[in-house]
């Protein structure tokens, strides 16, 4: 099959409403790109009891979640779109591979057509990953540590725990044939492109090492046992376990395998700190418990909550409830490999008034949430203990 996939999207209208925004911020761009281009950004319901709705983003509420259950349902995950979930025809669409890296070298004009029925010959594989956006946790450098940082305001809640199934990249790389001096696999999406600020930036992309390539990328078309939601990529996304949400992209339309290093404002401009494109995600923690939550006194109180780490397992949560002056071990759920981990704490007689709560987690890699993260102008990667307001009341 030859023909290139076709997304159907809102480009024009989007597009003018992202230059009218460019010179908003982020938060009041994001309704008012919703409502010029007359049709939403994103596609799923946002019931305001689970998500904060920020337009084209939407993040869940921990406040939500459901202690009695490890995965997070499509319907209850977070969005991060730079643009708008476009509508791909499955019939005919098919991911184009191409670039220098390939045994038989070719061009972006002609490219290898892979289509969804091509994947699925090729040995499947089903992986519980932990996904997160870059940003998670970004307002808490403006709450916590008193430096507010650029971009979507998300507390802790973009982010959840998915198993997906669909193939690996090295199954379908290998398959296609690929050069041995290959270095870089950049990844786009068929979002519309992304403009900001007047400048059209091109549709989102981001180059990854072939090395993770090789390793424990997949190729998905389904979450948790259900097709893609349209938000999530549907029909296919890459997913990069472990790795920066940016890296896991939507909609995958193309991947270029080249033997020299690949570039995009995705790695150069955004989602680094400093010299360094950003790739494993650091260690947090969450209280599954609304923010200033009204606890009731009494002698004991259950707490729930989850950790999680791009690197590696979690090996310990730490819980203060006196400002980090002493801390109490959690008790932890079953350790996963990739997934996150859950915990309970008790709270023995608790004093009536305003708490501090503080959840602090280890993981195998040796890395311990510290109690400042570092700043940075776009907020990536807080990773600081979270002190959680409560009131017993
Ligand atoms: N094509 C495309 N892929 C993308 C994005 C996007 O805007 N377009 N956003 C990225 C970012 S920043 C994140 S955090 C994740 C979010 O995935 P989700 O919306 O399925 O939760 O998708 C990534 N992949
Ligand atoms: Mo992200």
């Amino acid at each position: 099959m030859d023909a290139l996939p076709r997304a159907t999207t809102r480009r024009t209208l989007l597009r003018s409403a992202a230059l009218i925004g460019g010179a908003l911020t982020t938060q009041a761009l994001a309704p008012l790109g919703r409502a010029l281009a007359g049709a939403p950004a994103i596609l799923k319901p946002l019931p305001a009891d689970r998500f904060v709705d920020f337009g084209t983003n939407a993040e869940m509420r921990w406040s939500s979640v459901d202690p009695h259950r490890y995965l997070t349902p499509q319907a209850r995950l977070f969005v991060r779109n730079h643009t708008v979930t476009p509508t791909i025809d499955p019939a005919t669409y098919a991911l184009r591979v191409y670039g220098d890296g390939l045994r038989t070298p070719r061009t972006a004009a002609d490219a290898l057509t892979v289509s969804l029925r091509d994947l699925r010959r090729l040995p499947r594989t089903t992986l519980v990953t932990t996904h997160e956006c870059t940003g998670n946790g970004r307002s808490l450098f403006s709450t916590q540590q008193g430096t507010p940082a650029a971009g979507t305001a998300w507390t802790l809640g973009a982010v959840g725990a998915v198993r997906w199934h669909g193939v690996r990249l090295r199954d379908l790389l290998h398959h296609l044939g690929i050069d041995r001096d290959a270095v870089s696999v950049q990844a786009t999406g068929l979002d519309p492109s992304y403009v900001n600020g007047g400048v059209d930036h091109g549709p989102v992309r981001r180059p990854f090492p072939i090395d993770k390539a090789l390793d424990d990328a997949l190729l998905a078309w389904e979450m948790n046992g259900e097709p893609l939601l349209p938000d999530h990529g549907y029909p296919l996304r890459l997913v990069l376990p472990g790795w920066v949400g940016i890296g896991s992209i939507k909609w995958l339309g193309s991947l270029e395998v080249s033997t020299s290093q690949l570039t995009s404002p995705w790695n150069t401009t955004w989602y680094r700190i400093g010299d360094e494109p950003l790739t494993t995600n650091p260690v947090r923690s969450a209280f599954e418990l609304p923010w200033e939550a009204q606890l009731p006194r009494g002698s004991r109180l259950r707490l729930t909550g989850r950790s999680w780490s791009g690197a590696a397992p979690i090996r310990r949560v730490e819980i203060s409830a006196d400002g980090g002056a002493t801390w109490d071990r959690a008790r932890l759920g079953r350790a996963r490999q990739q997934g996150w981990t859950q915990w309970t704490w008790t709270w023995d007689r608790p004093d009536v008034g305003h708490h501090e709560l503080l959840a602090r987690a280890s993981d195998g890699a040796g890395r311990t949430q510290p109690l400042v993260a570092a700043y940075n102008p776009n907020g990536y990667f807080f990773d600081a203990v979270v002190r959680h307001p409560v009131s017993v009341v």
